[in-house]
């Protein structure tokens, strides 16, 4: 596309938005727009964050509660770390795909892989690759970033694909790009919540107004809360994340408070539960996009054939997917509390003999304590044998 460039007065730049919008969806964007910053609802997200924060919701994921010189922190307000940025395009990528969902009726044998991880590119010569949304979306954001500069000229800018100091979610529904669900999680009218997120700071302003935010569609809902296996929606919008199942099998390295094992089921890698469950992501579109395919073995997988894997097997299975990034270990502790809320008596043996076969040490702690509630936990159960 040809982009013009626009002048607000004499001296500076602005960008257009249909057109940075279009650029976007022209490198594989689902949806983007263009927020000016600041954006107006600016103190009410901060506020919300510092709250989520100081009740201790982050847990172990010290990250968010990082705070600036002034005793501020960080990521509540854009302009914190970011005081040159005058505009944000938030770009969306969907990975809905025409695969079961985690609440469906499955083998009592199998665990649940988060959506979001089951992502593959094909190869040239036809075989699937495991491929990961930040990298593949970075990427596509830095083409973007690079058509930009090129019309422009040089400006300072920042792209980002979930690890940024900025609450991606808000700054999406400050673009009009969706309302946050009671479940958290943004929710775009046509594309659901199966989306990604990635967002690129820019020096440049906007040329025009912010756009319409789009209104809570959540109405009288509460299907989302009512489902969440550990309550970890205390309120609607509102999320406790150490109890989320998100955290505690991604994020959280030691033990698992055996008071939210048994909520746990068999989520094994993340946890789709609320989103699975919401009316706004049943006709959503089925993403065909080449880079983020499904392996279709990760979809409902059986837990034995994962238990089975060595470490190197592990390796080689998601190297360059998200899941690597949890770990051997944490993987295994997830397996085994999923095997224990199974209810399948064969898995016992299995378990029986890890005791002898993890080896001590801080990595493998949080396994250890997750093997001896899953036995106990199993042992009680009884069922299919
Ligand atoms: C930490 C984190 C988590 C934590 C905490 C999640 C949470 N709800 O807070 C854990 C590990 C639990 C998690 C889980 C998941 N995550 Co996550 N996570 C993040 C991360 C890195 C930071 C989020 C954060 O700061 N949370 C703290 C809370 C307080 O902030 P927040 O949720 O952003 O909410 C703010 C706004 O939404 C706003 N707000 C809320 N309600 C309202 C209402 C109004 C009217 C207004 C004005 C504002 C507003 O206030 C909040 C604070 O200001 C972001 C990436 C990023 N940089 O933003 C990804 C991100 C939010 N995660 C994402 C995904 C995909 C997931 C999972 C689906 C993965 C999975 N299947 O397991 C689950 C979803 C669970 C859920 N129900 O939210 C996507 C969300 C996409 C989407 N469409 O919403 C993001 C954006 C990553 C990305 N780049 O795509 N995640
Ligand atoms: S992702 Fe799972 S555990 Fe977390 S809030 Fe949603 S349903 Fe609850
Ligand atoms: S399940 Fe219902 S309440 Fe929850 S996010 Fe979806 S529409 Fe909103």
């Amino acid at each position: 596309m040809v982009l013009t460039m626009q002048t607000a007065d004499s001296e500076h730049l602005t960008l257009d938005s249909h057109q940075v919008r279009t650029l976007a969806l022209e490198f594989g964007f689902t949806e983007a727009a263009l927020l000016p910053l600041p954006a107006q609802d600016v103190e009410r997200t901060d506020t919300r964050f510092c709250r989520f924060v100081e009740a201790g919701y982050h847990g172990q994921m010290h990250y968010l509660a990082r705070r600036d010189e002034a005793g501020n922190l960080v990521r509540g307000r854009v302009d914190r770390p970011f005081p040159w940025a005058r505009s944000v395009l938030l770009c969306m990528a969907s990975y809905y795909s025409d695969a079961p969902k985690s609440v469906e009726t499955a083998s009592a044998s199998s665990g649940w892989i988060a959506r979001y991880a089951w992502t593959a590119r094909r190869e040239a010569d036809g075989t699937l690759r495991p491929s990961d949304y930040h990298k593949v979306l970075l990427k596509r954001l830095r083409q973007v970033e690079a058509v930009l500069k090129e019309r422009y000229g040089s400006f300072e800018s920042r792209a980002y694909v979930d690890t940024g100091p900025m609450l991606e979610r808000a700054a999406a529904r400050a673009a009009g790009l969706g309302w946050i669900g009671k479940n958290t999680c943004l929710i775009h009218p046509k594309h659901g919540s199966f989306t990604f997120l990635a967002a690129l700071l820019l020096e440049l302003p906007a040329a025009d107004a912010a756009p319409m935010t789009i209104p809570d569609r959540c109405g009288s809902c509460t299907r989302c809360l009512d489902a969440c296996p550990t309550g970890a929606l205390i309120a609607p919008y509102q999320m406790d994340a150490t109890r989320c199942i998100a955290y505690l099998t991604i994020e959280h390295r030691d033990g698992i408070d055996p008071d939210l094992s048994e909520g746990i089921g068999r989520q094994i890698f993340g946890c789709d539960i609320c989103q699975d469950v919401c009316p706004w992501n049943r006709k959503a579109p089925i993403a065909r996009d080449e880079q983020l395919g499904v392996r279709r073995e990760l979809v409902n997988p059986d837990l034995e054939w994962l238990a089975e894997l060595d470490e190197a097997q592990f390796e080689a299975m998601f190297n360059g997917s998200p899941i690597r990034r949890t770990g051997y270990w944490s993987m295994r502790r997830n397996l085994v509390t999923a095997m224990g809320n199974s209810g399948v008596l064969r898995f016992l043996p299995w378990l029986e003999r890890q005791r002898t076969v993890a080896p001590p040490g801080a990595d493998t702690a949080g396994f250890r304590q997750a093997l001896d509630w899953a036995l106990s936990r199993l042992r009680s159960l009884g069922g299919n044998g």
